[in-house]
């Protein structure tokens, strides 16, 4: 189950997890432990000694005064005969609240039901804080993360849990993928309409008068040319008569 699903279970409620002493405050970290981290449930003496363990799914965070304990972590006080412990709710560096059993410790011994508390940070060594989801994710859909992640479906695993210790840090997605959309039809080619050249009848050159050739007057040369021409067969004529 997520955290708040367990806050809702316990909160105000009474829970002896190991059947002995009441409502202890190492029965409610118990119960967590077991239904929302689903880890192995550590045998302690006192509360105190949760911070020598080492807590399925998750790490150690010492107290310092520039750090505080968020939702979901397991608060661990080592003061006093057994310490104390309990879950975050919600934390800043100068206070933060949890869901508690048996504090404040000596008052309604073990009989008195899980409260939420506020504290400060007197006697907190640290704590733990899970590394896996604690709640689900905006919009979750088992079905709809079954159906995008077939290797869960086909394990039988229960998607809730699965999400929460391994598909939010495999980054898994949560809806199937939308179906593709058809790929529309390929964009006809455009058709260009052959284009009528029109034929340009050449003229029948027959039809066509010749053009008049201008005579060119004749040159001075020419005339002295012609002029000796006629001179010399003038001559020749001359000299034929004689014989
Ligand atoms: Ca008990």
């Amino acid at each position: 189950m997520t955290i708040q699903e367990w806050f809702d279970k316990v909160g105000g409620y009474g829970v002896d997890w190991d059947g002995y002493y009441g409502f202890q405050c190492v029965d409610l970290a118990d119960s967590y432990i077991q239904l929302v981290l689903q880890g192995n449930v550590p045998w302690v003496v006192g509360a105190k000694d949760f911070w020598n363990l080492d807590l399925d799914w998750c790490y150690k965070i010492g107290n310092d005064p520039s750090n505080c304990p968020q939702r979901g972590d397991i608060v661990i006080w080592n003061a006093w005969t057994y310490g104390h412990v309990a879950i975050c709710v919600t934390g800043n560096v100068n206070t933060f609240v949890s869901l508690d059993q048996n504090w404040p410790q000596g008052l309604a011994y073990n009989t008195e039901p899980s409260k939420v508390c506020e504290h400060d940070y007197n006697g907190v060594v640290g704590w733990f804080r899970p590394n896996m989801a604690l709640d689900y994710p905006s919009g979750w859909s088992s079905a709809d993360y079954l159906a995008a992640n077939p290797d869960v479906a086909q394990a039988g695993v229960d998607p809730v849990s699965h999400w929460m210790h391994y598909g939010f840090r495999e980054n898994r997605p949560l809806h199937p993928a939308p179906p593709v959309a058809p790929i529309p039809d390929p964009i006809p080619p455009i058709v260009i309409p052959p284009v009528e050249i029109p034929v340009v009848e050449e003229p029948d050159l027959e039809e066509v008068p010749p053009k008049p050739v201008p005579i060119e007057p004749p040159t001075e040369l020419q005339k002295i040319q012609a002029l000796i021409v006629h001179i010399f067969e003038w001559f020749i004529n001359l000299f034929r008569k004689e014989k």
